[in-house]
C-alpha cells in the first residue's frame, strides 16, 4: 500500500481510530471501508502506526495525485468530516457584518488531499451521521455537514467532560433535534414579535432622541429567543425564570418579556426629560431614592394570551403557573449573575425540614445575559461560573447569553480580549457553546431551544453567543462613526433582522408584500396610543411612598426569651452524636467542654453561644443558611459545624438532627471568592426572606474584594429598587498583631454608607451579645428586614471577658451600648467616660490600669447604626460630674468609627463636657507589619484611655 505514505498524524490516526473499530467490531464501519479493511495485511497496519506518530504536514497533491485510492479517499473524507465537527466554529458565518470566519485548515479539503471530484465519488455513509441521510454521495454529505456546523449556527462541545452529554449534544446537532421547521403562522408570529422590538426602538427613537435606551437594535432577536425560554419553562413545569441582564436591550425584554406596559415605560421617560435622576420628590424619609430605569427589575406571571403571543398553543400554556423576574441591577456590570444564581438556588430549595434544604431544580431557572466586552474583561463572570458545579452554590444551570454586539463601548475586540471568541471563558468551565447569527431568526431560535434542552436534562450552564451588531452608539446620544466609521457605514445600509426576515417571508408567500409595513404601522399605532394615556398622569404615589416610611419601623421586635432548661436541652443535643460516629477525639474532648459552661459562673464562648442561637432559631421555624471560606469548622477552628468521623471521614451536622428543629440549617465551606459568593448569598437572601442568611468573611477586610456587593446592592437595593435583604456579614475583627491585612474589616466603609435606616452596624464585645443579635435579627426577618454586618471576633472567641452565662442567654437582650457595670456605685466620682467597642474594650476591662482608673468608666457601643442616641444619652447620664468622653479606637484616627461617632457625640453631649478621641494616628494602612510596634502603640492607647488627662500620642519610640 504505496498510498500509506500519504498518511501523517492525525491522518493516519483516523485510520487507525476507524481500522480498530473495525477490529472490535466489523459491522460498526459501513460496507465500503470494512470492504477495504478486509483486504489489509497485519504489516500495513504497523506501517499506517509509525506514519501515525509523525507530525502532520501538508500532503502534497501530486503525491496524492499519482497514488490515488480508495482508502486514502475515504480516510481523506472521514477526516474532513471530522475536522468539521470539530472546528466547523472557526468557518461559520456568524457575523451579520460579513467579517470573514478565522477559518482552519482542518475545514479545507486541500488539507486532506481530496477534491469535490473525489467525494462525490464515494458514498455519503463515509461522512456519517445526519448528514449523510438523504445525500447521494460524500459531497453532498459534507456540504450538508458544512450547513450545520459552519452556516450562521455553530458549537464548540469538546470541553464537556461527560461522554454522555457530549453524544446527547452531538445527536442533538447531528439529528437536527432542535431545528424546528416553523409552519407558516408561526413564522408570521415570529415577524411579528421582531416587529414588536424593532418598532419599540423606533418609537422611543422619535418620540426621545438622544435619550439613553440602550437599543436592542442589532440582536433583537434576544426577544424571541427569551419567549423560547418562557415557552421551554412553562412545558417543563419550571415556576420561576430569574432573569439577570444589564443595560443593553433592557427596556425591549421590559417591555416584551417582562410584560411593562409601555404606557409605564414612557412615562419613566417623560419624567427624566426634567432631570435624570431626580425622583418624583425628594422626600422619600427612609430610603426609597430610585434607579435609572434601565436598572429597574420587574416581575411578571405569564398569562394565557401571553403564552398564546409567544407561540404557545392553548393547552400548552399554563395561565398564572411562571412568574418571569428580571432582577434589577447596577450599572456595574455582570455582578448581577451571582445574585441571580443565589436567587434561582433560594428559588429551587424547600427549608420547611430540619437537615439541608430539599431541593428541586426544576422549580427556577436562572437565565443571565451578558455584554461580550463585560464578558471577557469583569472577573465575576469567572467567579459565578465556578459555582455550578458546588454543592452549595449551584443552581442548576444557568442559561447565559451573550448579546454579542461587537463592541464595548467604543471598544473593538481584539482590544478587550486575548482570545477569539467573546465565549472562550466559558469552555474552562466545561460549558457547552453555541455560536449563532443574529440575522438568521431560525438558527438562533434553534440555538437557544438546543441550550434550554441542555439545561433541562443535564441541569448544568450552557452559553449561547448570539452574535449580532449594535445599530446606534454606545448610548444614543453617541456617534459611533467618530471610532468605527467603517463597521457602521455598513451597519448604515445593513438591513433590520426584521427586514430581512419579512422579505424571507415574502418570498415564501407566507406574507403578502403590505403586511410587513402594516404590521409596523398598527404598532406604531399602539405606542401611540400609549404615549397619550401616558402624558395624561404621572404615576401616582403609594402610600408608603407618600409617608415616607417605606418600612421603617421606630424599633424592633423583642425575641421571645428562653428558658434555662430550654437552652440546656439544645446544648445537650448539640453535642449528641450517633453511638457509631467518632470525631476527633480531642475536638470532641474540646466540645464537651460546652457541658461544663452552663452553671452560674459561665465561660459560654462564642462558638456555644452562636450554636445555641442557632438551634433556637431552627426550632422557632427559621430556616438558616451559612456559608464561607472555611465556615464549617470556623477559620479560627471554633465553629465546628460539621463533625467528621475519623474512620469514614463521614460529616455529621448535629444542628440538624435537633429534634425541635423545624427548618433546615445548610452550611458549606464556600469556595475562594468574596464577590461571587457574597452576590450569592444576596441573591439568596433576597429570594428567601424567610431565611437567615449569613456570609462570613475569613478576615473581615477580605470583605472588600465584594465591595461592589456591598456598596451597591446591600447597602442601597432597598433605597434603589426596594429590594429587600437581611443578609448577615461575619466579619473577623480586632488588632492583634496580625499586620495590615488581619487587623480590620474596615467598619468605617459600613458606617459611611450607613443612611435612610438601610441596615444594622454591631459589633459585640461578648458572646450573650452575638447570641442575641442573631435572635433579634431572626425574629424581624419579616417585621424590619435589613442587612446586619456583625464584627466579629478572633481573640475574643475564648476571652473569658467575652463569654457569657446560661442565665445572660435566658434573660437577657441586646443592649446597643452596655454600661461600666463596675462603675456603678462610683458615678459620683467618674469624670471621664471611655467609649469604646469590641476587642479594645476588652482589652481595656482586663488591663491592669483599670483599678487605678477610679473616675473613668468603660462604656460600650455595641451598635453602631442606627445610632444608639437614647441609650447613650441615658447612659452618660447616669454620671452627673462627667467632665469628657473620651472616644476609644484601635484603628488609625481616619478608620474605624471615628469620623462617624465624632459628630453625632458632639451632637448628643452637652457643650461642658469634652469630646476627646483617642486612636493611632492617621494612617494609609490599617496596621502596622512590625510586632514590637503594634504592642507599644496598644500599650500606648489603653494607657491613655486610663487616665484622665489624654496624652498627645508618642507612645511609641518609633514616634509617629
Ligand atoms: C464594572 C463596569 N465597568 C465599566 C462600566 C462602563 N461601561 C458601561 S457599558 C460598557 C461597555 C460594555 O460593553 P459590552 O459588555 O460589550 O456590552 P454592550 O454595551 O456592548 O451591550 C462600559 C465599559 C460599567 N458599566 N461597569
Amino acid at each position: 500500500m504505496d498510498n500509506l505514505q500519504t498518511f501523517h498524524g492525525p491522518n493516519a490516526g483516523y485510520v487507525l481510530e476507524l481500522y480498530e473499530k473495525y477490529l472490535d467490531d466489523p459491522a460498526s464501519v459501513d460496507a465500503v471501508t470494512r470492504a477495504v479493511f478486509e483486504q489489509w495485511a497485519p504489516e500495513q497496519t504497523r506501517a499506517i502506526e509509525a506514519q501515525a506518530s509523525t507530525p502532520a504536514g501538508p500532503v502534497s497533491t501530486d503525491r496524492y495525485g499519482s497514488t490515488p485510492s480508495q482508502v486514502a479517499d475515504i480516510i481523506a473524507a472521514t477526516a474532513l468530516a471530522h475536522g468539521i465537527r470539530s472546528r466547523g466554529h472557526l468557518g461559520a458565518n456568524l457575523d451579520p457584518l460579513e467579517s470573514e470566519p478565522l477559518g482552519d485548515p482542518a475545514l479545507l479539503p486541500e488539507t486532506y488531499a481530496i477534491g469535490d471530484a473525489d467525494l462525490a465519488k464515494l458514498p455519503p455513509d463515509v461522512v456519517g451521521g445526519h448528514a449523510a441521510e438523504g445525500a447521494s454521495n460524500a459531497l453532498e454529505a459534507i456540504n450538508a455537514l458544512r450547513a450545520m456546523y459552519s452556516g450562521s449556527i455553530s458549537y464548540e462541545f469538546d470541553q464537556v467532560k461527560s461522554p454522555v452529554e457530549r453524544n446527547w449534544l452531538r445527536d442533538a446537532v447531528g439529528l437536527q433535534l432542535y431545528r424546528e421547521r416553523l409552519n407558516g403562522s408561526a413564522k408570521r408570529k415570529l415577524l411579528q414579535r421582531l416587529t414588536r422590538v424593532e418598532v419599540f426602538e423606533r418609537f422611543l427613537q422619535q418620540i426621545f432622541p438622544g435619550q439613553k435606551r440602550f437599543s436592542l437594535e442589532g440582536i433583537d432577536v434576544l426577544v424571541p429567543m427569551l419567549d423560547e425560554v418562557v415557552g421551554g419553562a412553562i412545558e417543563s413545569g419550571v415556576e420561576e425564570v430569574l432573569i439577570g441582564m444589564a443595560h443593553r436591550g433592557r427596556l425591549n425584554v421590559l417591555a416584551h418579556v417582562l410584560q411593562k406596559p409601555y404606557g409605564a415605560i414612557l412615562s419613566e421617560f417623560m419624567h427624566m426629560k426634567h432631570e435624570e435622576g431626580v425622583p418624583l420628590t425628594d422626600s422619600f424619609g427612609f430610603g426609597w431614592t430610585g434607579d435609572v430605569k434601565y436598572h429597574l427589575g420587574a416581575e411578571h406571571v405569564l398569562s394565557q394570551d401571553e403564552a398564546e403571543e409567544i407561540g404557545l398553543t392553548p393547552d400548552e400554556g399554563v395561565a398564572g403557573s411562571l412568574k418571569v423576574e428580571l432582577a434589577p441591577n447596577p450599572s456595574h456590570l455582570e455582578f448581577v449573575n451571582a445574585v441571580v444564581d443565589g436567587m434561582a438556588r433560594a428559588g429551587q430549595e424547600t427549608r420547611d425540614q430540619p437537615g439541608f434544604p430539599r431541593r428541586d431544580v426544576e422549580r427556577a431557572i436562572p437565565v443571565v445575559i451578558h455584554g461580550d466586552a463585560a464578558f471577557s474583561g469583569e472577573g465575576i463572570v469567572a467567579e459565578t461560573m465556578n459555582l455550578w458545579n458546588l454543592r452549595g452554590y449551584g443552581a442548576g444551570g444557568t442559561i447565559h447569553i451573550i448579546a454579542n454586539n461587537q463592541l464595548g463601548f467604543t471598544t473593538e475586540p481584539q482590544d478587550g480580549r486575548s482570545t477569539h471568541f467573546a465565549s472562550d471563558l466559558a469552555k474552562g468551565f466545561e460549558i457547552p457553546v453555541i455560536h449563532v447569527n443574529a440575522d438568521d431568526p431560525d438558527a438562533a431560535l434553534t440555538a437557544m431551544r438546543l441550550a434550554f434542552a441542555y439545561q433541562d436534562n443535564f441541569h448544568k450552564d450552557v452559553l449561547v453567543d448570539l452574535v449580532g451588531y449594535r445599530r446606534w452608539g454606545h448610548n444614543e446620544g453617541d456617534e459611533p462613526a467618530f471610532t468605527q466609521p467603517t463597521m457602521y457605514e455598513f451597519i448604515r445600509t445593513h438591513p433590520t433582522v426584521r427586514e430581512i426576515y419579512a422579505r424571507q417571508l415574502e418570498q415564501e408567500g407566507i406574507v403578502a408584500s403590505q403586511e410587513a409595513e402594516q404590521m409596523v404601522a398598527e404598532i406604531m399605532g399602539e405606542l401611540e396610543q400609549a404615549r397619550h394615556a401616558a402624558e395624561s398622569g404621572l404615576h401616582p404615589l403609594t402610600p408608603e411612598e407618600a409617608n415616607g416610611q417605606n418600612g421603617h419601623h421606630d424599633g424592633l421586635l423583642v425575641p421571645r426569651a428562653l428558658s434555662t432548661e430550654q437552652l440546656r436541652r439544645y446544648n445537650e443535643e448539640l453535642l449528641t452524636w450517633p453511638r457509631e460516629f467518632s470525631p476527633h477525639p480531642k475536638l470532641a474532648r474540646l466540645l464537651q467542654r460546652r457541658a461544663s459552661t452552663l452553671g452560674p459562673e459561665g465561660g459560654i464562648d462564642w462558638g456555644q453561644a452562636e450554636a445555641l442561637a442557632y438551634a433556637s432559631i431552627l426550632a422557632e421555624g427559621t430556616p438558616i443558611r451559612l456559608s464561607g471560606q472555611d465556615s464549617e469548622r470556623g477559620t479560627f477552628s471554633h465553629r465546628h459545624a460539621v463533625l467528621h468521623d475519623q474512620r469514614s471521614g463521614e460529616g455529621y451536622i448535629p444542628l440538624q438532627h435537633l429534634p425541635e428543629a423545624c427548618a433546615s440549617f445548610a452550611i458549606y465551606n464556600s469556595p475562594l471568592s468574596e464577590v461571587a459568593v457574597l452576590g450569592f448569598e444576596y441573591g439568596y437572601s433576597v429570594q428567601a426572606p424567610e431565611t437567615l442568611v449569613l456570609w462570613e468573611a475569613q478576615f473581615g477586610d477580605f470583605a472588600n474584594v465584594a465591595q461592589v456587593m456591598i456598596d451597591l446592592f446591600m447597602a442601597s437595593g432597598r433605597a434603589k429598587w426596594r429590594q429587600d435583604s437581611s443578609l448577615v456579614l461575619l466579619l473577623p475583627h480586632g488588632y492583634e498583631g496580625q499586620g495590615p491585612d488581619h487587623s480590620s474589616a474596615r467598619l468605617e466603609r459600613y458606617l459611611e454608607l450607613s443612611a435612610q435606616d438601610n441596615w444594622r452596624v454591631v459589633n459585640c464585645s461578648n458572646a450573650g451579645q452575638f447570641y442575641h443579635v442573631l435572635r433579634r435579627q431572626a425574629a424581624n426577618l419579616k417585621y424590619a428586614p435589613r442587612p446586619l454586618i456583625v464584627m466579629t471576633p478572633k481573640s475574643l472567641l475564648r476571652h473569658p471577658l467575652a463569654s457569657t452565662t446560661l442565665r445572660e442567654l435566658s434573660e437577657g437582650s441586646f443592649q446597643p451600648v452596655l454600661d461600666d457595670s463596675q462603675a456603678g456605685e462610683r458615678a459620683e466620682a467618674i469624670r471621664r467616660v471611655v467609649l469604646c467597642s469590641g476587642k479594645v474594650a476588652i482589652d481595656l476591662l482586663a488591663s491592669e490600669r483599670r483599678r487605678l482608673a477610679e473616675d473613668v468608666a468603660i462604656v460600650r457601643v455595641e451598635e453602631y447604626y442606627p445610632f444608639p442616641e437614647a441609650e447613650l444619652k441615658r447612659v452618660l447620664a447616669g454620671y452627673p460630674r462627667l467632665k469628657e468622653v473620651a472616644w476609644v479606637q484601635e484603628e488609625p484616627q481616619n478608620m474605624g468609627a471615628w469620623t462617624y461617632m465624632a459628630p453625632r457625640l458632639s451632637a448628643l453631649l452637652e457643650a461642658k463636657i469634652k469630646l476627646q478621641m483617642i486612636a493611632r494616628p492617621e494612617r494609609t494602612s490599617p496596621a502596622t507589619g512590625f510586632s514590637d510596634l503594634y504592642q507599644s502603640e496598644q500599650d500606648w492607647i489603653i494607657e491613655s484611655a486610663l487616665q484622665s488627662t489624654v496624652k498627645e500620642y508618642g507612645g511609641s519610640k518609633h514616634g509617629r
